[in-house]
């Protein structure tokens, strides 16, 4: 490892769990082979064996505030003590050892996401499809190339996670994470790992896929306002421009005059050309103030070494 990554002591691994019974203790004892003994699972309200199991492995169990996974964080993050928080699923889909390459990256990152490149086909086919849509979206609308954003392990800075609102419905909070940090620091990192089937049963419905979709969108509106204004410029232009064709046509042509639709059409027409140009210019800025931040943080990790 080298100088300055943080170790084992300065992590604690964070489980959501609900009816869990039989993965949550495989996991707990994968992390503590592992070298990783802080282990908080926060238990949305399991009828069966789930906490009972925890607790008797040792680690320590609290029940969540609210409902979903996202809420399960933030509740973990009032018990977590140390600077890295490693979020784990309870389901055993996700192997612990890749915490080692996971911490060798983390001096230089905020977030570390495990990506999961081996065991694709441990990933149900719909959600393989869900999750490649997800990324894609995110990627285009925070301007940054990760290939597995909804991946349910991942190292996060504990000060850098208290700063997520987890305003999002369940499912999204790996989203909702991710856009935080590609959006303020934009120190966020992808490692490959291993994906393994899940015991147990799933609690992920089709719907969700379009939750998370519909949640990046919405964050990606409040972080980029641009976008909005981008859309309602297309929207204007879309109808205005073959109205006004139409109503030229009709005048060169036929010798038919349409002054109102004229007025309309050129009206949608100039507002949209307006709204669209100027979302492109700013779109651009924020790409121009995106590489600033990485080309300050490159010269600070620089100086720094
Ligand atoms: N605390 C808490 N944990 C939850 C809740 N919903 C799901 N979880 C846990 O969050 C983790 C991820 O949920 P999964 O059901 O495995 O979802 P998934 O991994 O996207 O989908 P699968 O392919 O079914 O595994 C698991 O450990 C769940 O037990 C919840 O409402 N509260
Ligand atoms: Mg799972």
């Amino acid at each position: 490892m080298s100088s300055g990554s943080p170790s084992k002591s300065d992590v604690t691994a964070v489980i959501p769990t609900l009816q869990e019974e039989e993965g949550i203790g495989l996991v707990i004892d994968e992390l503590k082979a592992n070298g990783v003994e802080k282990i908080i699972v926060v238990d949305g309200g399991s009828t069966d064996r789930t906490r009972e199991v925890a607790s008797s492995k040792g680690a320590r169990v609290v029940l969540q505030e609210g409902r979903g996974k996202a809420l399960a964080i933030k509740t973990a993050l009032k018990y977590v003590e140390t600077p890295w928080m490693l979020v784990i699923d309870g389901d055993y889909t996700y192997d612990a050892s890749y915490v080692d390459a996971m911490l060798s990256v983390a001096k230089d990152y905020d977030e570390i996401i495990g990506a999961r490149l081996l065991g694709r086909e441990n990933i149900p086919l719909l959600n393989r499809f869900g999750n490649w849509v997800i990324t894609k979206a995110f990627n285009v609308l925070f301007g940054v190339r990760l290939s597995d954003v909804c991946s349910g392990m991942y190292l996060v800075r504990t000060e850098i996670a208290r700063e997520v609102w987890f305003e999002g419905k369940g499912f999204s909070v790996e989203v909702e994470i991710a856009a935080h940090v590609a959006n303020t620091t934009r120190r966020i990192a992808e490692v490959p790992i291993r994906y393994r089937r899940r015991v147990g049963k799933g609690k992920l419905g089709k719907r969700h896929g379009f939750l998370i979709l519909f949640d990046t969108v919405r964050l990606a509106w409040r972080y980029n306002p641009t976008l909005v204004i981008f859309l309602l410029g297309s929207l204007s232009l879309m109808p205005g421009v073959p109205i006004f064709l139409w109503v030229f046509y009709e005048y060169v042509f036929r010798g038919v005059e349409h002054f109102v639709w004229a007025i309309i059409s050129l009206q949608m027409v100039s507002v949209g050309l307006v709204s669209v140009l100027l979302s492109i210019l700013s779109l651009y800025l924020k790409r121009l103030e995106y590489r600033l931040i990485e080309k300050i943080e490159k010269r600070l990790r620089q100086v720094q070494a």
